[in-house]
């Protein structure tokens, strides 16, 4: 999506002003836009809180954020909240330029941000629709991804799935005809993808840029690369309708350059959580879930260069973590 759609607002959540100096990206953990944040931010190596959002709830939440955007990702920066992945990305790329994910020079800075606009909206809602089509009739799979291990939220959202699954299916207008129409999307996009690969490896220039990391991120539920930090649908449990989809895709040149991208350039994760000994899920501000929690970090300083210049305007007993292992 164009930048001109950024979405910057003033908020006044108690939970965003508590930590207004330290950046706070609102997600769902599976969403494939939020992954492309996500990369950003911990590529930059730029401490961060992370909070999980109810699926549908997430929707009105962005909304009450950013004013008129209804999707995440949403990015809070001293209590100002910027909605979608594009402009969030811009503002971070400002913010913080250092590595660069926009190319110097100035043609193949148009090149990236093209190639970063096609994944946006040739790619990413196709995918969602096909995965969605295959994975609603499947609640026990759905909801863990949703839920990070929480029973309560869990059982609740098993409850309320009827609900969700007729929500999203109506959103993105779910039936057969477009998932079949949107998985053919799919494969022009990985057409496309081989096509745009050089010689070296990427898609503008000679290093990693924003067109490497929106194609990465976006395809991460079709290519499922093995460093993708997050859990997904175990392969066994994959439904045979979704896995005769991406049965033949998987040995294609453009998962594999999915697959070297996210081993070369996925990195750690740069998030806070509070506690540097604290394994137990963490409350999550806005809606009691959690957004789960992972090993502390033990060389944080190494790892995390700019964290111990900036520790004096985190929040009081943050810490940097993993959020997951690699699933
Ligand atoms: N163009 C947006 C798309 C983000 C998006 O579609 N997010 C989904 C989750 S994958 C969402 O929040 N959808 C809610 C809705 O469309 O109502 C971006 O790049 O951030």
């Amino acid at each position: 999506m164009s930048t001109s759609t950024q979405q910057d607002r003033s908020t006044s959540q108690g939970e965003t002003q508590s930590a207004s100096l330290v950046p706070v990206l609102w997600q769902l953990q599976i969403s494939h836009y939020v992954e492309k944040v996500r990369w950003a931010l911990d590529y930059k190596r730029i401490p961060h809180i992370r909070r999980s959002l109810p699926p549908g709830l997430h929707i009105q939440k962005a909304r009450e954020l950013t004013g008129d955007t209804s999707t995440v990702p949403v990015l809070t920066i001293d209590g100002h909240s910027t909605g979608d992945s594009t402009p969030i990305i811009a503002l971070i790329e400002e913010r913080w330029p250092q590595p660069p994910l926009y190319p110097e020079d100035p043609a193949q800075r148009r090149r990236a941000l093209e190639l970063e606009e096609f994944f946006d909206e040739e790619l990413g809602p196709h995918i969602r629709r096909a995965f969605y089509h295959e994975l609603l009739p499947h609640p026990e799979l759905l909801v863990p991804l949703f839920t990070h291990g929480d029973p309560l939220a869990a059982r609740t959202l098993l409850e309320q799935f009827p609900m969700l699954r007729a929500g999203i299916e109506q959103r993105f207008q779910i039936n057969a005809a477009t998932a079949s129409a949107s998985r053919a999307k799919v494969i022009a996009a990985m057409d496309r993808l081989e096509r745009e690969i050089s010689g070296i490896g990427y898609l503008v220039g000679e290093s990693f840029t924003v067109a490497d990391l929106a194609a990465a991120a976006l395809f991460y539920p079709v290519a499922r690369p093995p460093e993708f930090p997050y859990p997904t649908v175990a392969d066994e449990d994959l439904p045979d309708s979704w896995r005769a989809f991406l049965d033949p895709l998987a040995p294609r040149p453009g998962s594999r350059w999915v697959s070297e991208i996210y081993r070369r350039h996925r990195g750690q994760s740069a998030e806070l959580t509070t506690g540097d000994t604290n394994k137990a899920p963490r409350p999550d501000a806005a809606n009691g879930h959690s957004t789960g929690n992972g090993e502390p970090v033990s060389n944080s300083q190494a790892a995390f260069p700019d964290l111990a210049a900036s520790r004096d305007r985190l929040p009081a007993g943050t810490t940097a973590t993993r959020e997951h292992d690699p699933a």
